[in-house]
């Protein structure tokens, strides 16, 4: 498969697809969800819903186009012995890390609300990496996956902005790899959080990577498969 451009800010990019992986973070029900852990800190989580269809857009192009497609999840073990108490203990939730809630315990691995959503459930063979932080590289083997598959640039999209997506392309950046925020595939619970989150990462040239949206993402990747 050829190489093509991706429209996007500060500037458009070449993407070679056989060294491009989609990372969706954490689309997970205890974020998107009513009962979950994002709730339980507080937020409308209905404002996490934009990024649905768009991230939907973006795996179906990915999938069409055999990228690598990696789903993260943030959880922990059931015991808790991954949880740092510091992130358990803080402030004053509705309901704790670890705490029975309406779709089982809140941000524990195998626990219904630990799941990706339906509309984005991971196909047999695509990658499901488990995090225990914010960024997909911290305590995981993301990098020996992106090493093994010889991957350059990560296509990122998810939840949240500024929370997991930022801290992962924050990390991607730091490694070495070419990251793309797909900014109509995130969302936050915060409007103005997701606005200046995309900001600051192709502020001062791309500081951190770029911005660009699903349906480019899609468009690039339809050109890539019509040349080959
Ligand atoms: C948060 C995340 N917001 N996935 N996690 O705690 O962004």
């Amino acid at each position: 498969m050829s190489e093509v451009q991706l429209a996007a800010e500060p500037f458009d990019l070449a993407l070679n697809p056989l060294r491009t992986a989609l990372v969706i973070i954490d689309m997970q029900r205890d974020f998107l969800e009513p009962g979950g852990f994002g709730e339980t800190l507080g937020n409308d989580v209905s404002l996490l819903q934009a990024a649905v269809e768009p991230c939907r857009r973006a795996l179906e192009a990915a999938r069409r186009a055999g990228l690598l497609v990696i789903h993260t999840r943030e959880g922990h073990r059931p015991d808790l012995s991954d949880a740092p108490p510091a992130k358990v203990t803080r402030g004053a939730p509705s309901k704790r890390i670890g705490d029975p809630g309406p779709m089982g315990r809140i941000l524990i691995r195998g626990e219904p609300g630990h799941d990706i959503v339906p509309s984005l459930s991971p196909a047999p063979g695509e990658v499901v990496l488990d995090k225990p932080g914010k960024g997909a590289f911290h305590q995981t083997d993301l990098a020996q996956i992106l090493m093994v598959h010889d991957i350059d640039t990560l296509i990122v999209c998810g939840v949240t902005t500024e929370v997991c997506v930022h801290t992962t392309i924050r990390e991607g950046n730091d490694r070495g790899y070419r990251c793309v925020a797909l900014g109509d595939a995130c969302a936050s619970y915060f409007p103005e959080f997701h606005r200046v989150g995309l900001e600051m990462i192709k502020a001062q040239g791309g500081i951190f990577g770029w911005v660009s949206d699903a349906e480019s993402f899609a468009t690039a990747l339809s050109a890539a498969q019509h040349a080959a």
